[in-house]
């Protein structure tokens, strides 16, 4: 498993001694550290994303071996928040932070439920901090969960650590209210071009935890691999997973996994939209089953990194029980309320075929319960009602294939933007980036925080844009520091754009931010790109 723990970059943990108080002459004479060093206290809202509303006022709060956490103890997903809270906190500070009904919680960390706090929605929270304590309220769960990313934000970077650090642990005074901009703030990652294991997925689920991302993406087949057990159509995964890009051995999750990852995510109030994608991006499963082909033959499996090339057989009647089947079964694993169809670059399947194909599928997700998200290619067939498609142009894009989403947004398909030229975690940000594809582009940064959800498509009107997605692709990454690497610090500034009010949007307030985020990613083990546009601490 390469769910490795990195060493820390040299000079963040420097930084982290430093900013921990330990005198360490020769390391900061040798580093000069100084310049970067964290406050005692981290002013209020100077996290990622950063909050609506913020109202520093007095004194901070103290964590202290004597903080307890109060939670509800009526509701079990508010003591389930208490114990994630407590668990991300005592390892660093060695505090035993016991998880008490609220009552008993004075002068510590208190976690409310407030059903009538209308203001507050289904995922927003308020945090007042003073020194007779924290306390965080939210109408549902899920805002008590966003508000603890907040409240670990606001403690020192070093709280990330998984051993004892020295303190103090503080919590600038005030009160922070906050909302999500948008309900629909999500992550995509590729398991299908390289696998990666439950482990793997997890950790990620933490990382995105730690934004506030509320939508993880699994893209679950593509040519390259079929990663999902399907019971009526076995081969899909003992055949068609077996391998990945490269030729190297692949894999894929049994039921009991894929549930697994599913649950986690839940516990970080994330919801799982499982891809299959169709009719394209499909060897995998026309290497698994002939009848699948229109010429009955079983293509080879396919370990290169080129699209466009395998269809499904459309007129064939196979093609449909195949496709309930799948749809069926994965509709069974998923709670959430969407079925991801891909439809993108079916190069290899006629327009009209195409069309045809979405027409049958489409009704076949709503059979089953679900909800269709396809890629914007889906708007050159007519996507079903309610139907959300994820838009994964650039700025190149012709005029009419743009208008041809917009249309669609106008007539009440909702958009999730992934535009590629700012979105895709998988393009280079420069020309030196080892990892990664080109075709979309540089995106280095800044053009990857700079751009308006709401204004981005012309003549999409901003209420049909239901949120933003930055997508993994994996063509060419293999191991956790290779997603690490490509996804920050870019995935941040993505969640912000997600999260915060457009009226908060500044590159120059953001990449300060940014940059303090800096001795977390090294705590946490993540490894992450250096930009030169981010006044990273110590440089
Ligand atoms: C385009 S975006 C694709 C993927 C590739 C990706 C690489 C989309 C819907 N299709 O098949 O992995 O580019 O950047």
């Amino acid at each position: 498993m390469s769910q490795r723990r990195r060493i820390p970059h040299l000079i963040g943990s420097l930084l982290l001694v430093a900013a921990a108080g330990v005198g360490c002459g020769e390391a900061t004479a040798d580093s000069g550290a100084g310049a970067g060093t964290e406050p005692e206290v981290r002013p209020l809202g100077r996290i990622v994303p950063v909050p609506a509303s913020v109202t520093p006022e007095g004194e901070p709060y103290a964590l202290t071996r004597d903080t307890r956490i109060g939670v509800d103890t009526s509701s079990r997903a508010s003591k389930a928040v208490g114990r994630y809270l407590a668990g991300l906190l005592r390892p660093a500070t060695g505090f035993p932070l016991p998880v008490v009904d609220e009552e008993a919680a004075d002068g510590g960390v208190r976690l409310r439920l407030d059903p009538d706090d209308g203001a507050l929605g289904d995922e927003g929270y308020r945090l007042h901090s003073a020194p007779d304590g924290v306390t965080l309220t939210a109408r549902e769960p899920a805002g008590l969960f966003r508000g603890v990313q907040t409240l670990r934000q606001q403690l020192p970077s070093a709280v990330e650590h998984d051993s004892v650090q020295p303190g103090p642990w503080n919590i600038a005074g005030g009160t922070i209210t906050d909302t999500p901009r948008y309900a629909y703030r999500g992550a995509m990652l590729d398991v299908s071009r390289h696998f990666f294991t439950v482990d793997e997925v997890k950790r990620y689920i933490d990382q995105l935890a730690l934004y506030k991302i509320n939508t993880l993406h699994l893209h679950l087949s593509d040519d390259q691999g079929w990663r999902i057990a399907v019971d009526s159509w076995p081969r899909l995964t003992t055949h068609g997973g077996s391998t990945e890009v490269g030729g190297t051995p692949g894999g894929f999750y049994t039921k009991a996994q894929y549930k697994e990852i599913v649950r986690y995510a839940a516990s970080r109030y994330q919801e799982v939209i499982p891809e299959i994608d169709m009719p394209g991006h499909t060897f995998a499963a026309l290497s698994s089953y002939p009848e699948l082909n229109c010429d009955g033959i079983a293509p080879p499996l396919y370990t290169g990194v080129k699209v466009g090339k395998s269809s499904l057989c459309v007129p064939k009647a196979v093609t449909y029980d195949f496709v309930d089947d799948v749809i069926r079964e994965i509709a069974e694993l998923t709670p959430g309320r969407y079925l991801h169809i891909g439809g993108d670059e079916a190069h290899s399947t006629s327009h009209a075929d195409y069309v045809t194909f979405m027409d049958k599928v489409q009704p076949v997700v709503a059979k089953y319960g679900k909800t269709v998200v396809g890629w914007h290619q889906l708007t050159g067939a007519t996507p079903a009602k309610d139907a959300l498609v994820q838009y994964w142009g650039l700025d190149r894009t012709p005029a009419a294939e743009k208008e041809r989403v917009a249309a669609a947004a106008r007539n009440g398909t909702g958009l999730i933007l992934s535009p590629a030229d700012r979105a895709y975690l998988d393009m280079k940000y420069a020309n030196d980036t080892t990892l990664g594809l080109t075709w979309a582009g540089y995106v280095e940064v800044r053009r990857s925080y700079d751009w308006d959800p709401a204004t981005y498509l012309p003549g999409a009107p901003e209420g049909a844009v239901r949120g933003v997605e930055a997508p993994l692709w994996t063509e060419t990454l293999s191991t956790t520091d290779d997603l690490d690497v490509m996804a920050f610090p870019r995935l941040p500034g993505l969640a912000e754009l997600g999260w915060s009010p457009a009226s908060t949007h500044d590159w120059d307030t953001y990449k300060v931010r940014l940059a303090e985020q800096a001795p977390r990613f090294d705590a946490l083990g993540i490894d992450y790109y250096r930009s030169p546009q981010v006044p990273w601490p110590g440089e």
